[in-house]
């Protein structure tokens, strides 16, 4: 499978390039940075919604899933698009939103205009509790309750994000068949796959019961942590969803699809289903939700290993358009050290565009926030706007990303943050991700080595990665202070082949004083 072997990087549109000029970024300016991208070395890249929409939360509110917003271009945009990137060599994956679509969607236009509309039944409509109240006590995910109530009949329909983002009945028949449908015509145009919005949340409880609460709720959290989603998400008839959808996928060649899922370790290694009927690669957020401390990575890493199943494929993601970005997480200088780890754990990694140039949360004066979710729950501590900034080409009017004022604010050091400044600094982050993505192409033992843990001892965490005819050990100093790394027995004299400090060079000796933030790979002696 080439996702064993290859690298993605998600791309959020509004954010890349724009190449007409009206401030967000759009289909033709990311194909204007294909070289950019052929150049740093990932192979697929995943654009995050570009169907029509009205935008309410940046095209996860989809009106139809077979056209390309105009905010985006065109369909032949898009084409031109899918060619070059396949003439150059790189995959593309697209986002599909099966849980919800727009209120603006042609289908719940006809859903909600009567009770006996034929398509009632693909939203979720359900009288009033006897109160007149909500249904029950499920909340959206971005504030309030998850019921909307509609005074021309006489009924309550189900969000579990905006009131804009009705969802889909999947315990449909016609819903299914139709979205199914919505993948056969993209593969059909070449897509090499799709990370899927939401998975865990198609399928609902039967009898809409209450949630309970939850123990650890305190107020200042959003809404959507008052209650533990044991109904209403992650049931066990989304196992049926997933065996159609990969069928739907197996119709075509090599297609990979991706679950975008947050749930704790053990619940989602569910998704990756009976061998040939799951999700490829259900997104696993380990990283991201992880405290940022040697031990606690590696016992997490170690976890992960041990529940895969033996046909799941793992895979590793550092930051999304979603989650407050890695270089403000683990700190700047520790952004290097997650690089490292993101591309030499065992299984595929997500880059996020943006955390190759170390972008860190951007500050969104109160007047320009655009997020939804931040409209919402003002008091949230975390904003999406501040992982969603644009690109940062140069040192040009507006960072070449835009001849207009962008749609969100670079960050306060784009002059010196950008790729033309970091492309001819060998000591930049954009440089060690150059390397790190050569070294993986040319090393199959970072591609589909095992994975074996050597120690977790604060602040560095060390494993190894076993080829068939190379052994590499990987040692991480999490801290940013000198840290003593004991070197494995077999690795002593072994080449270090590379590091966060480009200077380090030579055979490592038993033990290794590692620099503040460093990270490096020894390769092993071969064994005689
Ligand atoms: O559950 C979460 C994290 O613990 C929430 O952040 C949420 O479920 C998640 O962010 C869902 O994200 C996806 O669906 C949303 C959209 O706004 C996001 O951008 C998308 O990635 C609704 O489509």
């Amino acid at each position: 499978m080439w996702w064993h072997r290859e690298t993605i990087y998600q791309i959020y549109p509004r954010s890349l390039q724009d190449a007409n000029g009206d401030g967000v970024g759009d289909l033709e300016g990311i194909r204007s940075r294909l070289p950019y991208l052929q150049d740093l070395g990932v192979d697929a890249i995943w654009l995050s919604p570009i169907f029509t929409s009205p935008m309410n939360d940046f095209g996860y509110d989809v009106a139809d899933y077979r056209e390309i917003d105009p905010l985006f271009g065109s369909m032949a945009d898009f084409d031109a698009l899918l060619a070059e990137a396949h003439e150059r060599g790189l995959r593309l994956l697209l986002d599909f939103v099966p849980n919800h679509t727009s209120d603006q969607h042609q289908w719940f236009l006809e859903s909600r205009s009567s009770r006996e509309n034929p398509k009632r039944d693909w939203y979720i409509w359900k009288d009033p509790a006897p109160d007149g109240g909500p249904p029950n006590n499920w909340q959206s995910n971005f504030g309030g309750s998850a019921w909307q109530w509609d005074e021309a009949t006489g009924q309550y329909y189900y969000h579990a994000f905006l009131k804009a983002q009705p969802d889909l009945n999947w315990r449909n028949p016609d819903v299914r068949a139709a979205m199914y449908d919505v993948l056969r015509f993209w593969f059909g145009k070449g897509v090499d796959g799709f990370r899927i919005d939401v998975l865990w949340h198609l399928i609902k409880d039967e009898r809409f019961r209450d949630n309970p609460p939850n123990p650890s709720y305190e107020p200042g959290q959003p809404d959507i942590n008052k209650y533990l989603q044991v109904h209403s998400t992650d049931q066990p008839e989304i196992h049926e969803v997933i065996r159609e959808m990969r069928a739907v996928a197996e119709e075509y060649d090599d297609r990979l699809l991706i679950g975008e899922i947050y749930l704790p370790l053990e619940r989602l290694m569910d998704y990756y289903g009976q061998e040939g009927s799951g999700i490829h690669l259900p997104f696993n957020f380990q990283l991201i939700q992880c405290e940022w401390r040697a031990e606690r990575i590696a016992s997490m890493v170690r976890e992960y290993e041990e529940r895969l199943p033996d046909w799941g494929w793992p895979n590793w993601v550092l930051s999304n358009h979603d989650q407050p970005r890695i270089a403000a997480r683990a700190g700047e200088a520790q952004a290097a050290v997650a690089a490292f780890l993101l591309l030499t754990l065992r299984g595929t990694p997500t880059i996020y565009y943006g955390d190759e140039l170390g972008l860190g949360n951007v500050e969104i004066p109160p007047d320009r926030v655009q997020d939804c979710w931040a409209k919402e729950e003002p008091d949230a501590s975390f904003n999406r706007d501040q992982a969603r900034t644009p690109m940062q080409w140069s040192d040009a009017e507006n960072a070449g990303f835009s001849e207009a004022e962008p749609w969100l604010p670079l960050s306060s050091d784009w002059q010196t943050r950008n790729v033309e400044a970091r492309m001819g600094d060998e000591a930049s982050l954009l440089s060690l991700y150059k390397r790190l993505l050569a070294l993986r192409r040319a090393e199959p033992a970072l591609q589909t080595g095992a994975y074996r843990e050597l120690y977790a001892d604060e602040p560095i965490f060390a494993f190894e990665r076993i080829g068939e005819n190379a052994r590499l050990a990987a040692l991480l100093n999490f801290s940013g202070n000198e840290a003593q790394a004991e070197v494995p027995k077999d690795c002593e004299g072994g080449e270090i082949i590379l590091s966060t400090e480009r200077n380090r060079r030579g055979p490592a000796s038993r033990t290794l004083t590692l620099a503040p933030n460093e990270a490096l790979l020894i390769r092993a002696k071969p064994s005689r």
